[in-house]
Parts: structure tokens; sequence; C-alpha cells
């Protein structure tokens, strides 16, 4: 199977943190590509019409994304349980999933905005960013508990990636500060070794 891939992207993160989990990273092929929202690359074309990372090309030609379609497809090949299939589990993975997901998309066209010229930002936009990043951390810190106890899936996965991302891009926000249960949980999860593979900080080729 190829992966389009490339190692500072949150998705491609998550789902190669599923991969490593699920103990099916090395059945991927990562072919390095470049993708950018105003140059959209031929090459990912071929295979997703959306020239987003992450893509991925199964062996009988079938093309999978986006990166929670390919993580659920990863976790059938495993049969594994990083995707509850009932119960209060299920709509905690499939909620923090979404709340982690939603926010990367956010945290991304924030960091759009932000790398705009004065003239060019719209402050209103980034006011409206800022503002969902905080309630989302403030949801996510009155949830820490639950977090701690919940089973590794999706959900907890996602929120680790997005807090990864936070830390990679938007260090002087400071979330710690904000949410110091929730950077209690994400530590733990920081140091698995599959979090620990796939750090954004690393110089991954
Ligand atoms: N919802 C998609 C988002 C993927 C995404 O936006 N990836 C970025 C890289 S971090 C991308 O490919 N951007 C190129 C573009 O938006 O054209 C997923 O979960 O896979």
């Amino acid at each position: 199977m190829q992966l389009h891939w490339s190692p500072k992207s949150p998705y491609v993160r998550k789902v190669m943190v599923c991969a490593l989990e699920l103990g099916v990273a090395d059945r991927l092929t990562r072919v390095r590509s470049v993708a950018a929202m105003l140059r959209p690359n031929p090459d990912i074309m071929r295979d997703n019409p959306l020239s987003k990372i992450p893509t991925l090309v199964l062996d009988d030609g079938m093309r999978l994304f986006d990166s929670v379609v390919i993580c659920e497809y990863l976790n059938d090949l495993a049969e594994g349980s990083l995707f509850p299939t009932r119960g209060q589990a299920k709509w905690d993975a499939l909620r923090w999933h979404a709340l982690g997901d939603g926010m990367l998309d956010a945290l991304i066209l924030w960091r759009n905005e932000r790398e705009r010229t004065d003239a060019q930002r719209l402050e209103a936009l980034v006011d409206a960013f800022s503002l969902k990043f905080a309630n989302t951390l403030a949801v996510l810190e009155a949830e820490a508990p639950a977090l701690a106890a919940a089973p590794l899936s999706i959900g907890t996965i996602t929120v680790g990636c997005m807090l990864g991302y936070a830390d990679f891009r938007f260090d002087a926000e400071a979330w710690r500060t904000r949410a110091p249960a929730l950077a209690d949980w994400y530590a733990t999860l920081a140091a698995r070794p599959s979090f620990q593979a796939t750090s954004p900080d690393l110089d991954l080729k």
C-alpha cells in the first residue's frame, strides 16, 4: 500500500500513529507528497481529486481518503480496537475525533491567515479561530479525567495529534497553562512510541 505522506502533516501523523499502534506500519510505503492549498499537486490528484494528504493507494488499486477513512481501513485490516463499535466508548471516540479534527482544520486555516500581510489578514477570522481554540481547550480540560480513563481510540489519537500540532505551530498560545489536566493526559499519550516516532519535530524523511 502506498501512502501519500509528509512528515509535518497532523492528519498524516494520525494515520501513522494508528498504523504503528495496530502493527501495520511496515505495510505502508510512504510516498513523499507535497500538498499545498494554493498549489494542487497533479501526482496526488491522480489518486485524490482534492489534492490532499493523507491518501492511501491499495495494492488492488482502490484509493482511500481522508485520514479517518484510512485509519478505519487500517483498523479493520488489523482487526484492531481503535474504532469502538458500541456504547459510550463509540460516541466518546467519534466525538473526540470530530473535536480534534475540527480544531485541526481551524488551526491550519488560522496559520494561513497568520501568514498573510497585515493588510490582507482578516482579524475577525483570527479572533474567531482564537476563540474556538480557547473553547476547545476548556471542553477538553473538563473532560481530561474521561480522556485518561478511555481506551486508546481514533478520538484520543486525534485529540493528541491536534495538541501536538498546537505545540508545533502555535507554541506562543501556551495551551498547557490554560489546560493543566489536559497537559498531564497528553504527556502520557505523547510518551507512547507511536507518538514519539511521528513527532513533527523529528527530521523524518
Ligand atoms: N480532512 C482531511 C484533511 C487533510 C488535509 O487538509 N491535509 C493537508 C495537509 S496537512 C492538505 O493536504 N492540504 C492541501 C490542500 O488543502 O489542498 C483529512 O482528514 O485527511
